[in-house]
């Protein structure tokens, strides 16, 4: 039952839904919040989350920000997500526990953790688009900064050299390949955290599996996880969305070599992304090949971070995984280095 009783959630959920009974099992994805898929005797239903209060200090925030987000994410063409309103009048249920929420559970859905198909990049890039084009006026100064710095890759380094110098030698030594690399790649990156951008209101988590598609057709519905929505820059979204789409690998493949970037599936992704009326600047647009190595990059130092800082942040499975996680990270950030003339090429085709 995972971490806790079935008679406390069924406790629990007599606050948002009273009077019935459910059946709930532990949803085990994800690296930061509780998940469970809570069914009745006709099926699934909702999906219950405790919010992990040590990631998000400031639950309510992130609950406006999502709601805010919600209100906008509601079209022909774009699966509606609801927030059950729980016994307080609010759309989470605070308790001992910390902070817990209840969502819509959408029929004949289905998410991949990874995908060799062109049809799933393109239905991706083409839901990714429709997300920022109904978030596009968002007012930018109602949300919060619920993780501030998130993708602040200068502050990500900042952290990582802290670690370092806090960390046990014997993690030192284990993590040199990964040190060399972030030391050689990182003046490659730090360009781009200086571009003059539009800010948008962003998901910040657009890998694969935090997209839901139907079933029974393979088009996108929408996009799940909506934790992290915040400020950011476009191509945060577009790399790490890439970053899980054009490897045909799982996120935590360690065979290297299993580790691919295939030019296909990325032409699909971007093909997807254009088939929305056009709502990026050039500016962003020319930010999109160097995005898809920065995400990966500094998804692989936060990964590293934490295991040189015995793993406080991220769930692990076992002691090395995060630096395994470093490592395949990594690695695909080198094969998006080798495919920049390529990305350049095909982003200049179909969204300039
Ligand atoms: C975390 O728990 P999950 O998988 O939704 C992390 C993301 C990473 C992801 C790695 C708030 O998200 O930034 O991309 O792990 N979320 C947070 O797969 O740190
Ligand atoms: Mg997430």
């Amino acid at each position: 039952m995972g971490r806790y009783s079935d008679n406390y959630l069924n406790h629990l959920l007599e606050c948002f839904i009273p009077d019935k009974t459910f059946r709930i099992s532990p949803i085990d994805i994800g690296f930061i919040n509780d998940t469970y898929l809570v069914e009745s005797p006709t099926g699934p239903e909702y999906v219950l989350q405790r919010i992990n209060p040590a990631v998000f200090s400031n639950a309510e925030a992130l609950m406006a920000n999502i709601s805010l987000a919600l209100q906008k994410l509601d079209n022909r063409d774009y699966q509606k997500i609801t927030l059950v309103q729980s016994c307080d009048n609010k759309p989470y249920f605070k308790d001992g526990k910390g902070y817990w929420r209840l969502m819509t559970y959408i029929p004949d859905s289905i998410t991949y953790s990874t995908t060799d198909k062109e049809q799933i990049a393109f239905e991706a890039g083409r839901i990714i688009g429709r997300f920022h084009h109904l978030l596009a006026n968002a007012p930018l100064k109602e949300y919060v900064d619920t993780i501030p710095d998130f993708h602040n890759l200068p502050k990500r380094i900042h952290q990582f050299e802290d670690a370092i110098t806090t960390t046990s030698a014997n993690k030192l030594k284990s993590a040199q390949k990964a040190l060399g690399f972030i030391e050689s790649t990182y003046p490659l990156l730090e360009p781009l955290t200086r571009e003059v951008l539009p800010m948008r209101i962003c998901h910040n988590d657009t890998k694969l599996n935090n997209i839901l598609f139907s079933k029974s057709t393979q088009t996108a519905l929408c996009l799940i996880d909506l934790d992290t929505i915040m400020k950011g820059y476009f191509y945060y979204d577009f790399g790490d969305a890439a970053r899980t789409i054009v490897n045909t690998a799982q996120e935590d493949e360690k065979n290297l070599e299993k580790i691919t970037f295939e030019p296909h599936l990325f032409k699909a992704l971007v093909a997807g992304i254009a088939t929305n009326d056009p709502f990026l600047s050039q500016e962003e647009i020319k930010t999109l090949p160097l995005g898809t190595v920065f995400m990966p990059f500094i998804h692989g130092v936060r990964a590293l971070t934490d295991y040189l800082n015995h793993n406080k942040y991220y769930k692990v499975s076992y002691e090395n995984q995060n630096l395994d996680r470093c490592l395949i990270l990594f690695d695909f950030t080198e094969k998006a280095l080798d495919h920049l003339h390529f990305m350049q090429e095909c982003i200049n085709n179909k969204l300039a």
